[in-house]
């Protein structure tokens, strides 16, 4: 899932794409790159970003949506939190919602999404503001919480109408959760394949775990900048997708897709090595 930010202050893109042309040169780049999927956003939910108004949101993001979704020949989710925003991208050709509240922030998302029959990606965020998400997050386990999370807003969703098949669950890397927590997502990754009820989507994309952990090697104590942030994100790429992940979300699609044709082929000659 290549990422288009059509934001002024995403934190590792703000800005870069806000021109609905730029926007869109980008998503059909990133889909020559090997995407398979694009997934545009127009809210930045970093920790402090301040919250966009509706109707901005909506200039932000309809006329990208509506042009990929007829051009990139790939499905256009859209990346966002507010079922009226939601339906009109749907109306405007989007095949997925991707609601980092997990329909917590707005109550008619499930409906919204369910009726239109589309795609659901529900991403677990400790507390219910991007705001204040970073604010000193605690688990007991963070693999444990998380999973119950998701499984709970799963089953929302189903109540709610969405299919089995249209939904995708998120642990949601960096959204309320410390370095340690966002690692131990990822080692023990297989135990939320297991238990999360959906197929797994994982964002590890340029985000602050990888500046830290790669600043700490060097003994910086300034996390890395998002711009060189992109190896430490493709070794968890391989990692995540090798323990189970179905969809990772990034912003520099080539490398990662290269890497997963090249794992995938790996792992079924390995298969037939054991075979
Ligand atoms: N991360 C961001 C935004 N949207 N959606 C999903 N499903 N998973 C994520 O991890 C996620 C997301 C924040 O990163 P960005 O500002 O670079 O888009």
């Amino acid at each position: 899932m290549g990422i288009v930010n059509v934001t002024p202050d995403s934190f590792s893109d703000g800005g870069r794409f806000l021109d609905a042309g730029a926007a869109v040169a980008h998503g059909l780049e990133l889909v020559a790159a090997g995407a398979d999927l694009l997934d545009v956003g127009g809210e930045s939910t970093r920790p402090g970003a301040t919250p966009v108004a509706p109707d901005d949101e909506r200039a932000r993001v309809l006329p990208v949506v509506r042009r990929l979704a007829t051009e990139a020949g790939v499905p256009v989710s859209v990346d966002t939190r507010r079922a009226s925003v939601a339906a009109d991208a749907i109306e405007a050709g989007a095949a997925i919602v991707n609601d980092v509240s997990a329909g917590r922030f707005d109550a008619d998302m499930a409906r919204v999404v369910a009726e239109a029959g589309v795609g659901f990606v529900l991403v677990h965020m400790l507390g219910d503001d991007p705001r204040t998400m970073q604010d000193d997050p605690r688990y007991d386990d963070v693999v444990d919480e998380v999973g119950a999370s998701l499984g709970v807003r799963v089953d929302a969703a189903r109540e709610a109408g969405v299919h089995d098949d249209a939904l995708c669950a998120d642990p949601g890397i960096g959204f309320g959760k410390r370095v340690s927590h966002n690692l131990e997502l990822l080692t023990r990754l297989p135990e939320l394949v297991a238990r999360a009820g959906a197929p797994v989507l994982v964002g590890t994309s340029r985000k602050t775990f990888i500046g830290r952990v790669l600043a700490e090697a060097t003994g910086a104590t300034a996390p890395l900048p998002p711009e060189q942030r992109d190896d430490g994100t493709l070794a968890t790429v391989v990692w995540a997708v090798d323990r189970g992940a179905a969809v990772v979300r990034v912003h520099e699609v080539e490398p990662a897709a290269h890497a997963v044709r090249l794992l995938t082929l790996m792992h079924s000659l390995d298969a037939r090595a054991v075979a």
